[in-house]
């Protein structure tokens, strides 16, 4: 055995045990010591073998750090293969998340027993990857070939009771204590003189496949995934299983796991997973800072944003007043959050009776003594700081000692805010992403004086309102917004150079954004950019700078919702089309002024987009705005649908490599000016020193 695994004989039943915390990972200890302990039950006078785990899961997968280095033995194959040709049944006691290489194990086993609460799946497709231990062919043969693409290409966990349903378990066991259920489930089996099932001896039913149903399959599934290719390679794995015998399918499935594992695009992938978590973790925060707890909370200011933000917290069962200035105000909120609900349910993703679950959790009221006792209060009301600064004052005279005070500013200077009030510690920023019961990312901007515990407590409770939070210090825009301003000034210069829309966004959407920076402009509107831009004092006066985006706003073409913007709109549809009205004008304006318009290419347009973006995070991590480059990837991800298959910023710029990123921003100084490509000094640093953000990072974490 090795320290993570132990064996023991209970009565006639040996027990293998994994422990290996935190989520039983199956790194190289784990399989040399179920291997070990499988060659004993084989010589030991044990009739049947139990392999559960300790703590709070079953295995949950492969060790995904082991990912990229040279492979360890014994490998997760022959851990399988020993584990399939036991001359004793093999029974899987599940708790907890089995996943990927965890869920394999157990698929390998003979028979599988679970308690209610677990849940099963192979999540592998989330990493760029697909399941390499037989995954691929073992869930077709005892769920279906549809149910298995759907798992598979999916990623997402099933409840164990489904999945018993599905033939993927054998046995719902009862009571908490699984062991000895397992046990006795296992002597059950000895008793009753069952075989050694071994899924790999079942036949594949394919008849129920209309013709070219792989080849839909995989269309319909490049539409879903930007940029990635596990799915089309999880499809080729499921047709070796309907098509060849399992040990060539097994043969097949490694051959496009290893392509998948090398690949750039799962090396991004896993970046992200470890990203998202390091995000969490704030550096210089005490691991036991206490948690204020938070049992109820108030929004204030019912719109759009600020509805969302009282669902995110009644979907997880928290109690949540909603505060606005009168009646027709707060009618007009529930009124918000009524139909988001009710949207959700038409799509059939809640059932009816969770939606008026969640909404009798929404009151409202338009007295701020209704919220005396709220544990957390989130302003959400316009982005006007003097208005924050009056309802910052009314929270610290009525809100009781402790409550935290979050505001949901997008760009306002957290620490002005926090001045209004007697307690600039329990103040800071929630920066949530519309809509904000749908989008993952939580900005949480920490002011001068906010206190550690107020910190780590938005961290949890951002975790259980099931949001990737990433911290952010005090500066305009914070991560995310400040770095979008390049992004969006080179769009529009890239017009009057020789661009039309279609050609910007077309590229970018060919990189993996799920919209280009214009389309996105006007769905967003572009007004409402116009009038961000009349409010600042710091913009340069160069008439070349956002030209179409002011100037369609004169002309009244909003975007989508005057039906206009930089591309007419289908009524119907919503669907954009090229204006050739504004492509006109385009170049109406280039002539005006002086600009030669020429091709550009579509590499061209991804360097003048992005590497704004990325000389920009690189001066957020020499303030100290961001804790990470990884950080700044998380923010990316999740907040503005970077293709996750690309990492993020800073890891595409690592792949890019930051000399050529710095050469190409010093070419574009040299020709448009240090107005807007200053390189930061710490991207020509790494530059020089020939290291990526990935090694910066890896420097200050100590690990
Ligand atoms: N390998 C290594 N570390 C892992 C890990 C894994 N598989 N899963 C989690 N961790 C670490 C994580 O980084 C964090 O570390 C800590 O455990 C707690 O995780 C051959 C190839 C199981 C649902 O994709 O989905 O098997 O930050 O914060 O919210 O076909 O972890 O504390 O230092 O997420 O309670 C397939 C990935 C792998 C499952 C628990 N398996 N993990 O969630 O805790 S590929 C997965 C999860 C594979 C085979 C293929 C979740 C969880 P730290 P956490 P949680």
């Amino acid at each position: 055995m090795s320290e993570a695994v132990s064996y023991e004989l209970q009565d006639e039943i040996g027990v293998i045990s994994v422990n290996n915390p935190p989520v039983n990972a199956l790194a190289q200890i784990v399989r040399e010591g179920i291997l070990r302990s499988l060659e004993l039950a084989q010589e030991d006078d044990s009739k049947a073998i139990v392999l559960c785990c300790e703590g709070r899961t079953f295995i949950a997968g492969a060790d995904i750090t082991e990912f990229g280095k040279p492979p360890r033995e014994p490998g997760l194959p022959k851990v399988l293969s020993a584990i399939e040709n036991s001359s004793k049944p093999v029974v899987a006691a599940i708790h907890g998340t089995a996943l990927g290489g965890g869920f394999e194990v157990a698929l390998a086993c003979h028979y599988r027993c679970a308690i209610k609460s677990a849940k099963v799946g192979l999540p592998e497709v989330k990493l760029g990857l697909l399941p390499g231990a037989g995954g691929t062919q073992r869930v077709p043969r005892i769920a279906g070939v549809k149910a298995a693409l759907d798992m598979i290409t999916s990623g997402n966990p099933v409840a164990v009771p489904k999945a018993h349903n599905m033939g993927l378990i054998d046995a719902l066991l009862d009571g908490d204590d699984l062991l000895s259920a397992s046990v006795r489930y296992a002597m059950g089996l000895i008793e009753s003189g069952a075989p050694l099932k071994r899924i790999r001896d079942i036949n594949i039913d394919s008849k129920e496949l209309e013709p070219d149903f792989f080849e839909n399959a995989r269309k319909k599934l490049a539409r879903r995934a930007r940029g990635q290719i596990a799915q089309d390679r999880i499809v080729s794995c499921i047709e070796a299983a309907v098509e060849l015998p399992i040990d060539e399918g097994l043969e097949r499935e490694r051959e496009l796991f290893l392509e998948l594992v090398s690949s750039p695009e799962s090396a991004a992938m896993r970046h992200i997973f470890f990203a998202e978590r390091q995000a969490a973790k704030i550096k210089d925060l005490p691991k036991d800072a206490a948690l204020r707890p938070i049992n109820k909370v108030a929004v204030i200011g019912g719109g759009t944003m600020g509805g969302g933000i009282a669902m995110c917290f009644a979907n997880v069962g928290i109690p949540v007043v909603l505060l606005e200035v009168n009646d027709e105000a707060l009618d007009r909120g529930l009124g918000i959050i009524r139909k988001n609900y009710n949207i959700t349910v038409q799509k059939g993703k809640l059932p009816e009776n969770q939606m008026e679950q969640r909404i009798s959790l929404i009151s409202g009221t338009t007295n701020y003594e209704d919220i005396a006792d709220v544990d957390m209060v989130i302003e959400a009301v316009f982005e006007n700081v003097d208005l924050k600064k009056e309802i910052f004052g009314k929270l610290d005279s009525v809100c009781k000692q402790g409550a935290i005070l979050a505001t949901n500013t997008s760009y306002q200077d957290v620490d002005i805010i926090s001045e209004a009030t007697a307690r600039p510690q329990d103040v800071v920023g929630m920066h949530f992403f519309s809509p904000a019961n749908v989008m993952k990312l939580l900005e949480v901007v920490r002011g001068e004086k906010t206190s550690d515990d107020v910190l780590a407590t938005v961290m949890q409770i951002g975790k259980k309102i099931r949001k990737v939070c990433a911290l952010s210090r005090v500066c305009y825009g914070f991560i995310g917004n400040r770095m979008l301003g390049g992004y969006g000034r080179e769009a529009q210069m890239l017009l009057l150079d020789g661009c039309t829309p279609s050609q910007v966004d077309s590229a970018l959407e060919g990189f993996g954004m799920a919209m280009g920076p214009l389309a996105m402009g006007d769905l967003a509107g572009l007004d409402v950019g116009y009038k961000a831009r009349e409010a600042r004092t710091d913009l340069p006066d160069d008439p070349k700078l956002y030209r179409m985006g002011t100037l369609l706003v004169e002309m009244g073409r909003h975007g989508q919702k005057t039906g206009s913007g930089f591309y007419k709109y289908d009524p119907e549809t919503r669907k954009r089309v090229a204006d050739p009205e504004v492509e006109d004008r385009i170049i109406e304006e280039a002539n005006k002024l002086g600009i030669e318009r020429r091709a550009v290419s579509d590499d061209e347009i991804l360097a003048r987009c992005f590497y704004p973006l990325i000389n920009e995070g690189a001066k957020i991590l020499e303030e100290g705005i961001a804790q990470r480059a990884s950080d700044i990837d998380v923010v990316y991800i999740y907040g503005y649908a970077f293709p996750v298959a690309k990492g993020g910023p800073m890891h595409y710029a690592d792949a890019v490599g930051l000399k050529n990123v710095y050469d190409k921003i010093c070419e574009f100084r040299d020709r448009y000016g240090e107005e807007y490509w200053s390189p930061a000094p710490l991207l020509k640093q790494l530059a020089e020193e020939g290291k990526s953000f990935a090694e910066w990072d890896k420097e200050r974490s100590g690990s």
